[in-house]
């Protein structure tokens, strides 16, 4: 009897951290080539137990094989004319643009990605800088998602100087 109990409470207290370990989505872009409007990477956003959101960025881009890439949100959600709809840097901290988790930086700033060499990357990243609540300064959702084809010096205000909009995405809740 008394072993049948504690089996009992291990597969509850099992099930109950695995709810509690549970990400949500709750939201995701799709990353388009602005030369040819085709898939380049996706991004997907989880809601995470402490709070924090989790971005799991996955880009592939053969074409730049064993190059740099630099990816930032930008202000807007509209990759029309080749990812300059999207306009500057998101920056709803009203701070310098920076490397990401530096003393200063925009709250999109992923900053520079390595490819691999067959173009492909996978990072994730997570942070209290993001939400998803409606009206939340910090809410990501119909936010732009631009892959630059250089590389962010950290450095040159407003933009890291990273080259040209190569990759252009918009951030959608995902209900
Ligand atoms: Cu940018
Ligand atoms: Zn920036």
């Amino acid at each position: 009897m008394k072993h049948y109990i504690l089996y009992l409470a291990l597969g509850l207290s099992a099930t109950l951290a695995s709810c509690a370990n549970k990400e949500r989505e709750v939201a995701s872009s799709v990353l388009n080539s602005t030369a040819t409007n085709q898939p380049i990477g996706s991004a997907k956003f989880f809601q995470l137990a402490d709070g924090k959101i989790k971005m799991d960025l996955e880009i592939n881009m053969p074409e730049r094989a064993d190059s740099t890439v630099a990816v930032h949100f930008h202000e807007h959600g509209d990759c029309g004319n080749m990812g300059e709809n999207t306009h500057g840097h998101w920056n709803p901290t009203s701070e310098s643009h920076g490397k990401w988790e530096s003393d200063s930086y925009h709250s999109g700033d992923i900053g520079n990605i390595p490819l691999d060499s067959k173009g492909h990357a996978k990072i994730s990243v997570s942070t209290f800088r993001w939400s998803i609540a409606d009206g939340d300064a910090k809410n990501i959702i119909g936010r732009g998602i631009i892959v630059h084809g250089g590389t962010d010096d950290y450095v040159t205000q407003p933009t890291g100087n990273s080259g040209p909009r190569v990759g252009c995405g918009v951030i959608a809740a995902v209900k």
